[in-house]
């Protein structure tokens, strides 16, 4: 295949991908969203760079020894090798981020499996309601299990075509579009389903419990 048809058939791809989000209605979703008309929420400014926030502690994990454990209030629990990661389907999506520091990029080209494929495969019990992350470097963040099962959130391992660096949490991060870039979880190791709620890192920190960029729920 030419690179031309390459670049033909991803850019296909991505355009069926924008449809989807326009039939879902993902920028008509009503009074509070009206903000979607415009592309930055409030109080946000565009970068072209992509700055890279952390705790001061960047963890080396190889692809061999990864493991991503998803467990809690569900039915089936799982470990997986990152082998078995890329055996599940993988999607490919495009997303703006926006990190409650103020800055936003657009157009982040993702690649990893939806958290819808997780969610089916690990079946939440219908108690559980909240979704809590645990990194390799100790950071946690929770959200709504409805807000991870979002049409845009992906668990990714590549960003425009390559590796997920380090810095920017390799080899597997969360990635929710539609929450501050706090809520993505870097060198994610543990999906958590509970039933109650555990505020994370930043959470019993001073910041929203759900940080909705639209809403500009930066703190409290
Ligand atoms: N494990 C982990 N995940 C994390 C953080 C962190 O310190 N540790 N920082 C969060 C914050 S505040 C932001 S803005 C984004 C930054 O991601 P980036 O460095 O790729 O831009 O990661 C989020 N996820
Ligand atoms: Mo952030």
């Amino acid at each position: 295949m030419s690179e031309e048809n390459e670049g033909g058939e991803l850019k296909h791809k991505l355009i069926e991908t924008k449809q989807k989000w326009a039939r879902d209605g993902r920028l008509l979703t009503g009074a509070p969203d009206v903000a979607h008309a415009q592309r930055l929420p409030p109080g946000q400014k565009e970068v072209k760079n992509w700055p890279v926030l952390d705790l001061g502690l960047q963890p080396d994990i190889d692809t061999a020894s990864w493991r991503l454990t998803i467990d809690g209030l569900v039915e089936a629990p799982v470990v997986l090798t990152y082998a078995q990661f890329l055996a599940l389907p993988q999607t490919e999506n495009i997303s703006d981020i926006h990190c409650v520091t103020q800055w936003s990029r657009y157009d982040n080209h993702w690649k990893g499996v939806t958290s819808r494929e997780l969610i089916a495969l690990v079946r939440p019990k219908a108690e559980a309601r909240h979704v809590i992350f645990h990194s390799h470097d100790g950071y946690t963040t929770n959200v709504m299990l409805d807000v991870f099962g979002g049409d845009d959130v992906i668990v990714a391992y590549q960003w425009e075509g390559q590796p997920l660096t380090r810095e920017h949490g390799g080899p597997v991060r969360i990635v929710i579009p539609r929450s501050y870039f706090w809520k993505s979880a870097k060198w994610v190791k543990r999906i958590e389903f509970a039933r109650d709620d555990k505020p994370g890192f930043w959470e019993v920190r001073g910041y929203h419990n759900e940080g909705d960029p639209w809403r500009e729920e930066r703190y409290g």
